[in-house]
């Protein structure tokens, strides 16, 4: 049979009609229309201009949405982000595409060098990647992908082929990267776990000297206003941390984090996040269940992930917010800052019910205001001091964020509020034209637009719930079933 015709996308089942007031069938096309423009042959950009190569998270995203338009391009997404993995496990945060001119995003190839300054921990030889990482989502979206169409999958062996590589890359996260010694997974730069430009990273990144302004060119304000974008001192100390991680070789040695004293020497940043270890989590539980289709048991990789369920709540929760919060590892204290990071960790599904209840008390209360002021819900506490509704993940809300809350909520059983989060995005989705990001409170489009997980995750929540529950991380409670 000639695959190359099944990444011609194919027409997805009819969605649901989910509100006279918005158009089903025209969201659809005009989501199916980004993904088939920012589709490159082998992957997906984020967006043809701000973001013109493979991302690692978004890749995982886009997939999700993808396996509904063609189960094939979507497998092919996360092939091509895994063949870029590196010896010791990491799936890079970028996957450079060599016809893109260097200058076309900062950092570029030739300040990363992974192929010399990565050689020892394993960089390959013939592809460009950035060093550092990004939120582990991939195993969740491996599993999601297959669902959509198990024969297809089957025929492919692609759960066989990728399976090895998602448990190498969890091995070097709670190996290489539990820089706090508690069982975490620590991030060592903001852009590590996705979101950016963050007020949790204020105080951490306080202790980096930033590189000065000269020594870089930002192409990031070609595309994006200023006022939008962070700051120039924030991109010395990004740019400073990247390069300080690639001269110590990209290594994460404990004992060489640290090393040179505060606000110089790779591993002066390290911070464990709630997302990026919630994610992980739910990798964990999506790895069980890949590995039982593959005829293993998967109940070691079950109690693993009930294991950092119980490190996540030992180690950054906090009753008095309600919420979760960042552990700055260098600083050894909780950071006071409520981002939506802490309450993505609804998705699990072993949370006990008393924190469960908190955190949707929270995300309604007045820091977040979902279903009252916001239509989506903001990164960043409405009333914090550095609240900011466009600033780059300092207010504004994004679409990931709301598409891993919509699936906690439904998972704990609050589908009322699930289902008014899932209305509010699609409507933003479609009116913003796709936008990367947009005002909380009123679904002004921020950022680029037809950025391809804000089209992939609208694809996906069009699809209905109970197809979408039953492929999901709902599966995954009280154990190895299914
Ligand atoms: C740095 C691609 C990425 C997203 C991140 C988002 C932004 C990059 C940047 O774009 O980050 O990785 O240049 O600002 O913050 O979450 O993966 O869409």
């Amino acid at each position: 049979m000639d695959r190359t015709a099944e990444l011609v996308l194919r027409p997805a089942r009819r969605p649901i009609a989910y509100d006279p007031a918005v158009e089903a069938d025209s969201l659809h096309s005009g989501a199916a229309r980004v993904l088939e423009s920012n589709w490159t042959g082998r992957s997906t950009v984020p967006s043809r201009g701000l973001y013109p190569h493979q991302w690692s998270w978004d890749s995982a995203f886009i997939a999700i949405g993808l396996r509904h338009l063609s189960p094939l391009r979507a497998q092919t997404e996360l092939e091509t982000l895994l063949s870029a993995q590196w010896g010791d496990g990491r799936i890079p945060h970028i996957v450079f595409n060599p016809s893109v001119p260097l200058d076309a995003y900062f950092p570029s190839p030739d300040f990363w060098r992974s192929s010399t300054a990565g050689r020892a921990a394993g960089a390959p030889r013939t592809v460009q990647t950035s060093g550092i990482v990004q939120p582990p989502v991939h195993a969740l979206a491996a599993w999601l992908v297959h669902c959509a169409d198990p024969g297809l999958s089957h025929g492919r062996g692609f759960l066989a082929r990728v399976y090895p590589r998602l448990a190498a890359w969890h091995r070097y996260l709670l190996h290489r990267r539990d820089l706090g010694g508690g069982g975490l997974a620590s991030v060592v730069h903001p852009w590590e776990q996705g979101m950016d430009n963050s007020p949790c990273w204020d105080a951490p990144l306080a202790r980096v000297l930033p590189a000065p302004a000269r020594s870089f060119r930002r192409a990031d304000l070609d595309h994006g206003a200023p006022e939008d974008r962070p700051t120039d001192l924030d991109y010395g100390r990004y740019v400073r941390l990247a390069t300080d991680y690639r001269d110590a070789g990209y290594a994460d040695d404990r004992d060489r984090a640290g090393r040179g004293g505060p606000g110089r020497g790779a591993g002066s940043f390290a911070v464990e996040d709630p997302a990026f270890n919630a994610m992980l989590i739910a990798s964990e539980h999506a790895l069980a269940r890949i590995a039982r289709e593959l005829g293993a048991t998967g109940t070691a990789r079950h109690a693993r992930a009930e294991r950092l369920t119980t490190a996540l709540l030992e180690r950054l929760w906090d009753p008095e917010r309600g919420m979760f919060l960042c552990r700055d590892v260098r600083g050894g204290a909780l950071v006071p800052e409520r981002s939506v990071s802490g309450l993505i960790p609804l998705l699990l599904p072993t949370l006990p019910r008393e924190i469960t209840r908190a955190l949707v008390r929270t995300v309604r209360g007045p820091h977040f205001s979902l279903g009252t002021t916001t239509r989506l819900v903001p990164s960043y506490d409405l009333l914090g001091e550095a609240f900011d509704p466009h600033r780059y993940w300092r207010g504004p809300a994004w679409f990931n964020t709301a598409w891993l809350l919509e699936r906690g909520l439904r998972t704990h059983g609050e589908r009322a509020t699930a289902d008014q989060l899932r209305q509010s995005a699609l409507e933003s989705a479609h009116s913003s034209g796709f936008a990367e990001y947009v005002d909380p409170y009123t679904g002004e489009a921020c950022g680029t637009a037809d950025f391809s997980w804000t089209a992939a995750l609208a694809l996906d929540l069009l699809h209905d719930e109970p197809a979408r529950d039953s492929h999901g991380v709902n599966d995954f409670k009280g154990g190895d079933r299914g």
